[in-house]
């Protein structure tokens, strides 16, 4: 051990960039009663029992452990330093802290974990390296184990590099520090704006009972409306008092208002026709960024995201151009390049890459019907893509790039299941954080074909068919081609399902309930042939009376109301009593998710039992909105167009936790999404996020270890961190940005109305 000095570990833990990196604690060795797990740690007595992979070489040196990390090594787990026959207890406590400096910036992981299969990790914590610096961990383990090991997971770097670690301590009856989100001012509103005509409502927390004063200032601090403020008791998502606050009334424009009651000024916002102008495109320009099998140039969306192809067969990539399936699938490899990445892993699945694509489809679709489609802000040119300028508007161009990847996804003729789609390809085993799309060494598998998969490619590619045809006959040609062969697929193989418990290096997206996918596909495939065996099979699905808009919103899983959604709205084809039908559902749910609106003090049509905050809730609420958004094109009420407006507020920051779940858009928005690509938090040379890319959002499950640990107890409105480790509350993925894409085109429209 190095002469230990407590006012150093302080000062230098609380300089730490992160989070998790706490002060506070009593100094080693002086808590009472409290045991130290880590023979050891000091490296006093030598090496002895620490242990390292044989690519290391490891002593000491000058009282630390000082190891040589090998260049050229993949994954965080190739090169570990580690002592084994650790004694932990489910339940209990710990406080895990080390010393350590690296020769060269890297991040490393620091786990206490299983020593052997399946190697659960207790805690599996990043840690960016450089000078000396000590470091702070709590966590609860869930596992009562004599197996467990601490483990510094050094491998992965390009370069070789020196590892130095001293003081390595695991002591049990730790009080873990308490998680206190960072919430601004109490004051809640929209941080990026609202439209002159439309709604502007804020939230006030506060324990008040009466109403208290409100005052709206312009930029330059001149008072210009106030008012009072409307208690609303305790908001249940969230568990706290609040108060509402509504200056519909103000409709100057202008930049930097903000909103003071109760003590607090809001963060600062605008009233301004063309606050979503922006938010269209970007949210849209999410999707090229994604893009596999394509450089990302950076003369089109900046430097930071530039990156060579990924996934084209040039090592160390294995995939994607000649792809085989998992052992024993199948015996033919497919060419699968292309698409989009799925979300911060870089696998490609076809139930989610269709729905999203279907969804930048519908938002085409959408502005033609509503006229501002062609020679409109959605026209050839608008977005920073390689196809602008080819006469094609640049959203139908993104979404073929991903329906041209699931077109490949078909088992080719003469093959067992010919016509159907495989679910899914992606990495052998899950690869570590932060990894390029170009330097992924893992071979990449096909996954055996299923219903869902196929009628899903089905109903896309119908979608397809129709709004190709002014641009490109035979595109269209080949997509409706490739429908009709997956629907045929599909109904002579109805109940292949995909398996629950395929999540080795990928998600699962199984799904065992697919009336809601046959209705959809036969809804797309009848809207673009009006061929009448679309329209029986559509009108004895049992989808066809069931209602197919449930409070959460819908998704990869349910999709009928994508099918529901454009029977509502797409001329032409259905009788027009059908056609009534399907519009009246539409406004009865529009109808249902405006009284849940009214219900909650926030403005957001969900409602406040943890069961609706799940994995990806913002894109539930989206979708409601985009059902509500549909009802407003239907009707042309009002009502439906303010309730969209107010909706959004909860995503632009007037929410519990005060941030804007769209990086770049408001004074706090997230920012550190689990991504392999924008992994800025765990290495600062790589960027963020786009702007414009939506986070997933509060998870009541917390389903990631982070979350779990950080976040226990949470109410449902915060069961959210801004963390990369913090995977199912805090991911980017497709099908959450097309949501945001369908809902912001929307609402930019709004904007241009007068
Ligand atoms: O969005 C998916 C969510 O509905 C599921 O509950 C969750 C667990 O299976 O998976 C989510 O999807 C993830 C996928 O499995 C892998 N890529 C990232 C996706 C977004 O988190």
């Amino acid at each position: 051990m190095r002469r230990f000095s407590w006012k150093r570990v302080l000062a230098l833990v609380v300089a730490g960039a992160f989070p998790m990196v706490l002060g506070g604690g009593a100094p080693p060795g002086s808590a009472e009663g409290r045991t130290e797990l880590i023979v050891n740690g000091g490296f006093d007595a030598g090496t002895s029992p620490w242990w390292w992979t044989s690519n290391v070489s490891a002593q000491v040196v000058d009282g630390r452990l000082c190891a040589e990390i090998p260049a050229g090594t993949t994954n965080s787990w190739d090169a570990i330093v580690g002592r084994s026959d650790i004694t932990l207890r489910s339940g209990e406590s710990y406080e895990f802290s080390f010393t350590a400096s690296a020769d060269q910036p890297v991040t490393i992981r620091a786990n206490v974990q299983l020593a052997d299969p399946p190697y659960t990790a207790e805690i599996s914590q990043p840690v960016s390296l450089g000078g000396s610096q000590t470091y702070r961990y709590f966590f609860t383990s869930r596992a009562d184990t004599q197996r467990a090991s601490v483990q510094f997971q050094v491998g992965g770097s390009s370069v070789g590099w020196t590892f130095c670690v001293d003081d390595v301590s695991l002591k049990d009856g730790a009080e873990v520090p308490g998680y206190e989100p960072d919430t601004g001012p109490r004051v809640r509103v929209n941080q990026v704006g609202y439209l002159p005509d439309g709604p502007k409502r804020a939230t006030l927390v506060t324990d008040a009972v009466r109403p208290l004063e409100w005052v709206l200032r312009d930029a330059s601090g001149r008072a210009v409306a106030d008012g009072r403020s409307t208690p609303r008791g305790v908001d249940e998502a969230s568990g706290e008092r609040v108060h509402t606050i509504d200056f519909s009334s103000v409709r100057r424009p202008g930049r930097g208002y903000t909103l003071t009651a109760d003590g607090e000024t809001s963060y600062p916002f605008a009233i301004a026709s063309e606050v979503y102008e922006s938010l269209r495109t970007d949210a849209l320009q999410f999707f090229y960024i994604q893009r596999s099998g394509i450089p990302i140039d950076g003369a089109l969306v900046g430097e930071e995201y530039a990156r060579p192809a990924g996934h084209v067969g040039v090592p160390p990539n294995r995939g994607d151009i000649d792809v085989p399936c998992q052992e024993g699938v199948c015996d033919y490899r497919l060419d699968v390049r292309g698409g989009w990445y799925d979300a911060g892993d870089h696998g490609k699945y076809v139930v989610n890459g269709g729905i999203a694509a279907a969804q930048l489809l519908s938002t085409w679709e959408r502005a033609l019907h509503a006229g501002t489609g062609q020679t409109g802000p959605l026209d050839d040119g608008r977005l920073r893509v390689p196809e602008r300028g080819n006469g094609v508007p640049d959203i139908l161009d993104e979404a073929r790039w991903e329906v041209e990847f699931l077109l490949r996804m078909q088992v080719p003729d003469g093959k067992p299941l010919a016509g159907m789609a495989h679910h899914k390809i992606h990495d052998r085993e899950w690869t570590g954080m932060p990894m390029q799309p170009e330097d992924d060494p893992q071979p990449r598998e096909l996954h055996p074909p299923s219903t869902a998969a196929t009628l899903n490619l089905a109903a896309v590619a119908a979608q397809c068919a129709r709004l190709f045809r002014p641009y490109d006959r035979a595109f269209a040609a080949r997509c409706l081609a490739a429908a009709e062969k997956a629907w045929t697929a599909a109904r002579a193989d109805p109940d292949v399902y995909a398996s629950e418990t395929d999540s080795n290096g990928g998600g699962a997206y199984a799904d065992t309930h697919l009336e809601d996918e046959s209705y959809w596909a036969a809804a797309e495939l009848y809207l673009t042939t009006g061929d009448p065996a679309y329209l029986d099979f559509l009108l004895t699905s049992p989808m066809h009376t069931a209602d197919v808009f449930g409070p959460g919103g819908f998704s990869w899983q349910s999709v009928a109301a994508l099918g529901r959604l454009d029977l509502a709205t797409v001329p032409g084809r259905l009788p027009l009593a059908e056609r009534r039908k399907a519009r009246v559902s539409v406004v009865e749910a529009a109808d249902r998710y405006l009284a849940t609106q009214r219900s909650q003090a926030y403005g957001l049509p969900l409602p406040s039992n943890a069961e609706f905050y799940n994995w990806g809730s913002n894109s539930g609420i989206l979708n409601n909105l985009v059902v509500i958004a549909t009802a407003y094109d239907i009707t042309g009420k009002q009502a439906y167009r303010d309730a969209v407006l107010e909706g959004i507020d909860y995503i632009l920051g007037r929410n519990a936790l005060n941030i804007s779940y769209v990086t770049g858009y408001g004074t706090k928005s997230a920012q550190n999404q689990h991504s392999r690509i924008f992994a800025h938090q765990l290495d600062p040379s790589l960027p963020h996020p786009p702007k414009g890319s939506i986070a997933g959002g509060p998870n009541a499950g917390l389903q990631d270890p982070f979350a779990a640990d950080l976040l226990q107890g949470c109410r449902p409105a915060f069961c959210y961190v801004d963390d990369i480790q913090s995977y199912s509350t805090n991911e980017v993925a497709i099908n959450w940005n097309s949501a945001l894409s369908w809902v912001a085109s929307f609402l930019a429209d709004q904007g241009r109305r007068h």
